[in-house]
């Protein structure tokens, strides 16, 4: 027997996730990137959680902060899927294992994804706990996650209307370029000037391989940065990981508030 394509093992994931949620269809899938599980916790009834690693082709979490779970939680009279953590590029299991998640997203019947992370910001204005919208990616990790002559487009890839939906909720919402390294080290500062040259105002891990994969599944795309640091060279102190926990912390509930406001607009 052939191995199945990527596009197999999500549908087969999706199909064991109904049958262990009791949930046929999801509506929309979020992303819980460091930092954001406190904010994500203010959602709704979570009404199942199950193990990543009960699913086919998902493997397990790595990182401090990082729960290895799917919650289906009840918003409004939406049924979310919610990822307690995802795979990251820097774990070396191959871009097909990063983007996974989304692809079992869409076969569930996600017809949109937010995709959280936290981050290092570029304006000095965006102290730790500072969200910000994506409103456009630079991918630094030379991959891609389609394999293929599928020349998918990337205009407007981050929703220009998802944007707009949740400045009425928090007009004082800023955006900026997402920039992904590969990691799992954080950027040198001559790096960081890099980022600042080719337009980028945001440096992380994750997410752009995953808005591709979304988009390329026909999903609309909310992308949501929590600033948790000045990026590398900015603040004078070194990075580490324990700061990032706390800006997600102290920043939950102005960013639990988001999240369950801007889902009904979805
Ligand atoms: I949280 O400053 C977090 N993740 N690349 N740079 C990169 N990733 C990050 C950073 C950062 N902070």
């Amino acid at each position: 027997m052939t191995d199945p394509t990527p596009y197999e093992l999500a549908q087969q994931a999706a199909a064991r996730l109904a049958e262990l949620t009791g949930v046929a269809r999801h509506d929309l899938a979020l992303v819980l990137g460091s930092g954001w599980l406190p904010a994500a916790e203010m959602l709704g009834e979570t009404t199942a959680e199950i193990e990543t690693t009960d699913l086919p082709g998902f493997s397990a979490a790595a990182v401090a902060g990082h729960s290895g779970k799917i919650r289906s939680v009840r918003v409004g009279d939406q049924q979310a899927l919610v990822f307690l953590s995802r795979t990251h590029y820097y774990e070396g299991k191959g871009v097909a294992a990063v983007v996974h998640g989304v692809r079992t997203a869409a076969a569930a019947g996600c017809r949109a994804i937010v995709l959280t992370n936290g981050c290092g910001g570029l304006k000095e204005t965006w102290t730790p706990g500072t969200p910000v919208l994506i409103s456009d990616h630079i991918n630094l990790t030379g991959q891609s996650p389609i394999v293929g002559a599928n020349f998918v487009d990337l205009t407007d890839l981050y929703s220009a209307r998802l944007r707009a939906a949740c400045r009425e909720v928090d007009p004082t919402l800023d955006e900026g370029v997402y920039v992904q390294f590969p990691g799992p080290h954080y950027e040198t500062p001559a790096e960081i000037g890099m980022v600042r040259a080719i337009g980028g105002h945001l440096a992380g891990m994750s997410t752009t391989l995953e808005a591709i994969a979304a988009r390329e599944a026909g999903m609309e795309i909310l992308g949501i940065s929590l600033v948790t640091n000045l990026a590398a060279g900015m603040s004078g102190e070194p990075l580490d990981h324990a700061e990032v926990l706390e800006a997600g912390r102290s920043a939950a509930t102005r960013m639990g508030e988001l999240l369950t406001r801007i889902v009904p607009k979805i």
